[in-house]
């Protein structure tokens, strides 16, 4: 892969570089370079100084067992995730500070102190008891961005149940896999959430999921919409509030084993059925903890707002439980950037005067085709810190990021780490990096990541190859959910005990990691391997367009033909001269090996719920083949009207 890789030069000759300013600086958590090198000499001393911050029932007797594949973190001790995230916060003047500041779409809003939440994770955990989920039990979540989805999760973590969370956007044949998968006897719903200002049945769709043989036996459901009353079955739902009305108003956190189960969260591989991720208490817990608090330099009084839906990894680790083990305030919203207004995300920062915004290429690709006015119309100067994550990020969306939304004083920290990964594991850390736009930077402090070659060798500096990460770390996935045979194929096959993380990458000369996305993404022309990343990225450099997917057709000539489609910025008209401007643009600014064949423009590209671009599905469209699995998709009807336009031309 290290010899193909080459013209990604190009995206190299990014050459402008954000050093750390010195009002950053001086007010930065972390400023000393060293701490790298100290961890780089014992990793198991710099994580262990991490889950001393913790409070631990008992200490652990061993940092680390390695048995590759599997790993064991702090063996030994025992503590609880709810009881970190909310109780040790109650000795302290952090009693009464806003744990989480919650804003519903039509406009509501509820703000939970610390003290707050302790209250409402109590009751709730006092009410799953007594439906009898016992320690160990699973429990499907299948919610909306309510606060009602955090207390749920902490309510299982409190008396030691698995959550399954559920991205509330799910359908209901997606949601039967899952309950299957993991056996979960009880299901938590709503009968709805508010989108985009309609109702998403969620009732009807989790009704729909336990039809026929399922090993739900009891519906937990939240009243958000009042539009599934008639919808309750009689001795199988509860209403969440009947459920709490009397329950006491403590509960008392089960110890937990460091390496008990806290949750599983599928993801959905390229092929096959979802794989349940596996994630444990003392090394997950340490693992967010630690990374919240060094790469978003959180202080005592930031107010941090994870745009993700907590139905992805991002919003477990980055919503809930990084940010509350470390006492912050986190804030949540639930509906769509769009409404009422294409400025709502600007006005939430400027309400609660956001801190730390973290969000996703997608989103700021969307916010730059919606133009600079609508953040302009706010008053943004309470951020410092930005983040990203979920995708590479290209270099224009970054600058615009920085300057638009950060007002040029804010550092913005591209995160990269995957559901497997549980916490970010390469990302700049903001006192000390000098940031390039579209580089995550470096690996976090005890991370050992390498870009590996086809057979197994280091690149080195300017060789690019499979991203892997060669010694254990603590939020690392423990197994796939009932079938580690899929765990031990998927991630540990490829190089001996090494994770194999399914990106490909680059390291530039001063080796920082440039992420290409995933290696089945990479198109093969004439033989030279291009990565769908970087034509997208040269795409996307021309002023008219505001996002891109590349993906390879088949071509008998060339082996892959190039295949881009395209939207393109407000106002911007499409036509064949366009067309041929974005051609010679990528031939231009990458090389005319990358030139793509054929470009399409679209209204909308096929994201999933998470945002990012599917390209699978692309490939189906531009091959004319029927579409795959289609179950993640955001938006069904994307893709259905790009078959139509597109699905038979050639
Ligand atoms: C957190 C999350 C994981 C995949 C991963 C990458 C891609 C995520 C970045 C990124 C480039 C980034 N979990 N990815 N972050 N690529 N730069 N900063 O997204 O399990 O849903 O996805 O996402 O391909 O393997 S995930």
């Amino acid at each position: 892969m290290a010899e193909n890789i080459g013209s990604i030069e190009a995206l190299l000759q990014e050459d402008r570089t954000f050093p750390p300013s010195e009002e950053f600086k001086k007010q930065a958590n972390i400023k000393d370079p060293s701490v790298y090198e100290e961890a780089r000499k014992d990793p198991e001393a710099f994580w262990e100084r991490f889950a001393g911050e913790l409070d631990w029932f008992k200490k652990w007797d061993t940092v680390l067992e390695w048995n590759p594949p599997f790993a064991k973190w702090f063996v030994g001790g025992q503590l609880n995730v709810s009881y970190n995230c909310i109780d040790r916060h109650l000795k302290s003047a952090r009693k009464n500070k806003a744990a989480i500041i919650w804003e519903g779409e039509p406009g509501d809003w509820a703000v939970y102190t610390y003290r707050d939440l302790y209250r409402e994770v109590c009751k709730f955990a006092n009410g799953l008891k007594s439906l009898g989920v016992k320690k160990g039990d699973r429990v499907t979540i299948y919610l909306p961005m309510v606060p009602e989805l955090p207390i749920a999760m902490l309510a299982c973590a409190r008396i030691g149940a698995v959550h399954s969370v559920i991205f509330g956007g799910f359908s209901a044949d997606s949601i039967r896999d899952r309950i299957e998968d993991s056996q979960s006897k009880l299901m938590i719903t709503a009968d709805g959430g508010y989108r985009r200002g309609s109702v998403v049945p969620l009732k009807q769709n989790a009704d729909e999921s336990i039809t026929g043989d399922t090993p739900v036996e009891q519906v937990v459901v939240v009243r958000r919409t009042g539009t599934a009353d008639a919808q309750m079955v009689d001795g199988r739902d509860i209403w969440w509030h009947e459920l709490v009305s009397d329950q006491p108003l403590n509960c008392d956190p089960e110890p937990m084993d460091s390496e008990d189960m806290l949750y599983m969260l599928y993801t959905s591989g390229t092929t096959g059925k979802p794989k349940g991720i596996v994630h444990t208490t003392g090394g997950y817990l340490t693992g967010t903890y630690a990374t919240t608090k060094w790469i978003f330099d959180l202080k005592e009084d930031d107010v941090y707002w994870c745009t993700a839906d907590i139905g992805w990894v991002t919003g477990h680790s980055y919503i809930v439980y990084g940010p509350l083990a470390n006492g912050a305030t986190t804030v949540m919203y639930e509906g769509s950037p769009d409404y009422p207004g294409r400025d709502r995300f600007w006005s939430i920062v400027e309400k609660y005067a956001c801190t730390i915004l973290y969000t996703a290429p997608t989103a700021i690709r969307t916010f730059m085709r919606w133009g600079e006015d609508l953040p302009e119309s706010h008053d943004m100067s309470s951020l410092r810190l930005l983040g990203s994550v979920g995708e590479p990020i290209n270099p224009e969306a970054w600058v615009w990021y920085w300057k638009n939304i950060g007002g040029g004083r804010c550092p913005v920290v591209d995160t990269w780490w995957q559901t497997e990964t549980g916490s970010i594991l390469i990302a700049p850390l903001p006192g000390i990096t000098t940031l390039k736009p579209g580089s995550a930077t470096q690996a976090f402090p005890g991370i050992d990541a390498e870009i590996l070659d086809e057979a197994g060798n280091s690149v080195g500096p300017g060789g690019g190859g499979y991203l892997v990460i060669k010694k254990p770390w603590p939020s690392m996935l423990r197994n796939i959910y009932g079938d580690p045979e899929r765990f031990q194929e998927q991630y540990w096959s490829k190089y001996e005990n090494t994770y194999f993380t399914g990106d490909g990458a680059k390291l530039d000369e001063d080796s920082y990691f440039w992420l290409l996305g995933r290696v089945d993404d990479v198109i093969n022309v004439a033989a030279h391997r291009v990565s769908t990343m970087e034509v997208e990225s040269a795409l996307v450099d021309n002023p008219k367009v505001a996002e891109a997917a590349c993906i390879g057709r088949s071509d008998e000539i060339k082996g892959q033909a190039i295949v881009a489609f395209v939207t393109v910025k407000e106002n911007i008209n499409t036509s064949d001269a366009l067309i041929t401007e974005l051609k010679q643009h990528v031939a231009t600014k990458i090389g005319p090996i990358c030139r793509p064949d054929d470009i399409h423009f679209a209204a909308e590209l096929p994201k999933t719920r998470s945002g990012k671009i599917m390209r699978r599905l692309l490939r189906d469209v531009a091959e004319g083949r029927a579409l795959g699995d289609t179950t993640t998709l955001a938006d069904p009807a994307v893709v259905e009207s790009l078959k139509e336009q597109y699905g038979d031309e050639d």
